[in-house]
């Protein structure tokens, strides 16, 4: 609708002033939904990050394996809940359900499509503003890939006392061959010859020789192909295992990576895998790659399980707030501009139903103690659904339970090996219509996180004069702009905290989330928070 001339610009001014006197009022807590203000998107790369498993996501064709395709019909659902990220697991060809083992690193696999689906599903993340990264796995190949399989038949064909050369195979080199047994659980021998390879994960998997120049010009060569396709990143594997454990070898490796990868596009993201506690993670932040995932608060043993589940003192909401400090600080000792990659649960860990006991207010409260965390937060297909899967690493990776009807449109019927998986909550249909379910949480907590930037990028600091153990009290400050996120972690008591507006300033409630759907209220300078429920004060 369009106003014109005088009289419309004087009932413009008229409309104006009503939103601005009902936007008043709400802030003053006379009922307005917090959910109703505006998000604030920045277009950067401290993103929520939603992880896709194509095989066990979305099928298109009947096949009942999922694809590129029904990932692109499922674009408005991850777009919808909030997400501006998506991470896919690896989509080239492979001989595993999967794909960590690749044998062509410029193509896709046949049964998740063609590259035409995947610049479609590029195409269609653009225009919702979802920066899309793909799984690359540098530390090892397919045993079947043809750099290896080329380099075994040669070693094979080697006439008695002569030596290998890589100017006679140069595949040779991409390798970690040996000559004779070394006795080593992680090497393997190559048919019936004197030689044999290092496979750290398996025999299907080589490890490759990043000392070989020609090996760093082909994954140089695969990187510009996929960013010059506008691929938003890389999620970079197996990190840690570049070099065994050596860091700092480790470290050269991601330096060449992250070199290379912004030379080509400046914006790119990449988070790596360094599979370890803090300590040694945040020394990884030294080669200049943005983020590495936070092992130390993911799992059931990490930071957001032992403050849910733990009792005393090292586990209470205060402790959640000092490792929320501590994480950046080891960060930041080691890069001032890395950014944190929080995430609760992946691909390879159990889903946190299971070890939640299937408690649902445990499992909406891990929601803000992950996806409220300053960096790029990231969560698992499912979780948001509080999908069930533990024990052997196909049971973690079962098909999204979008409906109840398993011959229902687009359900897949997930890995081989995978034993059946019993969802103790509804589906994703049916979560969506209602606003008390997990699904709903969060998506409340992602809309909190996109409505107030400060919480993504925002430095962390504690209010230490609240001591309440089980309050979580921090605020948060990006561009001279300071947030407080007040926690209640109690999983029985509502709490008062008092907080002075004068001190503090701020002036209202600008969003909440509580578990049994509860009101936060502030009267005054007092903060009323239901048992498990999170405030944000402006
Ligand atoms: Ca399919
Ligand atoms: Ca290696």
């Amino acid at each position: 609708m369009r106003l014109a001339g005088k009289r419309g610009k004087r009932m413009l001014a008229v409309l104006l002033f009503c939103v601005l006197l009902v936007g008043s009022l709400g802030a003053c807590g006379k009922g307005e939904d917090w959910r109703s203000r505006e998000v604030q998107v920045i277009d950067d790369n401290y993103r929520t990050w939603y992880e896709i498993f194509v095989y066990s996501f979305n099928d298109s064709d009947g096949d009942r394996i999922g694809d590129l395709q029904g990932v692109i019909s499922k674009l408005d659902y991850v777009s919808d809940m909030g997400f501006n990220g998506i991470w896919l697991m690896p989509i080239m060809p492979s001989p595993s359900y999967h794909k960590y083992d690749v044998t062509d690193y410029k193509a896709i696999d046949p049964l998740y499509g063609s590259m035409e689906d995947f610049d479609r599903l590029l195409e269609e993340c653009n225009k919702r503003g979802i920066k899309l990264i793909i799984d690359l796995v540098l530390n090892h190949t397919s045993s079947e890939h043809p750099w290896f399989t080329t380099a075994c038949e040669y070693l094979g064909q080697l006439e008695e006392g002569k030596e290998p050369s890589a100017e006679e195979c140069p595949y040779y080199a991409y390798y970690n061959f040996v000559k004779g047994d070394p006795s080593s659980p992680t090497y393997y021998r190559v048919g019936n010859t004197d030689y044999y390879y290092e496979g750290a994960f398996s025999d299907r998997m080589p490890d490759v020789n990043f000392d070989c120049e020609a090996l760093r010009k082909e994954f140089e060569d695969i990187m510009s192909f996929w960013l010059n396709k506008g691929v938003g990143g890389f999620r970079l594997d197996a990190v840690k295992h570049f070099y065994g454990d050596d860091t700092s070898k480790n470290v050269e490796v991601l330096t060449w990576v992250n070199d290379y990868v912004k030379f080509i596009d400046p914006n790119a993201y990449m988070v790596g895998e360094c599979w370890d506690g803090m300590n040694v993670y945040a020394q990884y932040y030294a080669s200049g790659i943005d983020s590495f995932f936070n092992f130390e608060f993911a799992d059931s043993s990490g930071v957001i399980t032992k403050t849910l589940t733990y009792n005393g003192e090292s586990n209470s909401a205060q402790a959640y707030a000092k490792a929320l400090v501590r994480i950046q600080n080891a960060i930041r000792d080691n890069r001032e501009d890395g950014i944190d990659a929080p995430f609760f649960v992946n691909h390879d860990l159990s889903r946190a139903a299971g070890y939640l006991r299937y408690d649902e207010r445990k499992i909406k409260m891990s929601a803000p103690l992950n996806v409220l965390m300053s960096g790029s937060a990231f969560v698992y297909y499912g979780e948001e659904i509080g999908m069930t899967g533990s024990g052997r690493d196909e049971n973690k990776r079962a098909p999204m339970y979008w409906s109840d009807d398993s011959q229902a449109k687009g359900m897949t019927d997930g890995p081989a090996d995978m034993e059946p998986q019993e969802n103790r909550f509804v589906c994703a249909k049916e979560q969506m219509k209602d606003e008390n379910s997990i699904y709903s949480f969060y998506k409340d907590t992602i809309l909190l996180r996109n409505q107030n930037p400060e919480i993504a990028r925002g430095t962390v600091a504690r209010l230490e004069e609240i001591t309440d153990l089980d309050i979580a009290a921090i605020s948060k400050t990006y561009n001279g702009s300071t947030i407080y996120l007040i926690y209640n972690l109690s999983e029985t008591d509502k709490k008062e905290v008092t907080l002075s507006r004068e001190q503090y300033g701020y002036t209202e409630i600008v969003g909440y989330l509580s578990v049994d759907g509860e009101k936060v209220t502030l009267s005054g300078d007092t903060l009323t928070l239901p048992s498990y429920s999170v405030a944000v004060l402006r």
